[in-house]
């Protein structure tokens, strides 16, 4: 897969370290869930081409942003499991939680899982403080994961940014 990523970014600018760093965990999330059923947000989606490789659009990767071509970001005209079209960098956990809480009221025995995706970057967004806050008592089936790898668009900085850093040097 990361032959494939870097074969497109020689040619065209695009997405890249974002990309390449989710390779595992979009394998491992595929593995782990099934996504004709349950959902899988990207926050921001610009780190969603690993997931259009395994969701049916390896033979058309190379139009990636041509005209006509697939789309840099979540595009539900491309495939089921892209849920919606993003690009707003925060917006993922509240939309997950809005999923998750209607499943949880209109169709429990479903059991679907709701996953979403955070950078570090996104993760200080008000509406994602919003949305945590409201999590624990609205959903059971709302999973998070936080792909802390330091960089935004430029190093992050932040009193969030500082408190991860403690985290990760004093894990409790
Ligand atoms: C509201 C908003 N602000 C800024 C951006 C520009 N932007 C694109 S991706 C991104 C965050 C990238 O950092 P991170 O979430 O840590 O993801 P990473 O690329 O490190 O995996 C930002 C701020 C955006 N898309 N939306």
């Amino acid at each position: 897969m990361r032959e494939v990523l870097c074969n497109l970014v020689a040619c065209r600018s695009a997405h890249f370290a974002s990309n390449l760093g989710v390779v595992e965990l979009c394998l491992a999330l595929h593995q782990t869930f099934d996504f004709s059923r349950d959902r899988l947000i990207w926050d921001t989606g610009h780190q969603i081409y690993p997931h259009k490789l395994v969701t049916g659009r390896y033979d058309q990767f190379h139009t990636m942003r041509t005209k006509g071509g697939l789309m840099g970001y979540p595009n539900p005209a491309e495939s089921p499991y892209d849920l919606l079209m993003t690009g707003h960098a925060g917006a993922s956990l509240s939309t997950a939680l809005g999923l998750t809480s209607g499943d949880d009221y209109l169709r429990p025995e479903e059991n679907r899982q709701t996953v979403a995706v955070i950078g570090d970057g996104a993760f200080p967004s008000g509406i994602v403080f919003e949305a945590m806050n409201n999590a624990r008592r609205q959903s059971k089936r709302l999973l998070v994961v936080l792909n802390d790898n330091r960089m935004s668009i430029c190093p992050r900085v932040g009193s969030m940014a500082d408190y991860l850093d403690r985290l990760r040097m004093n894990p409790v």
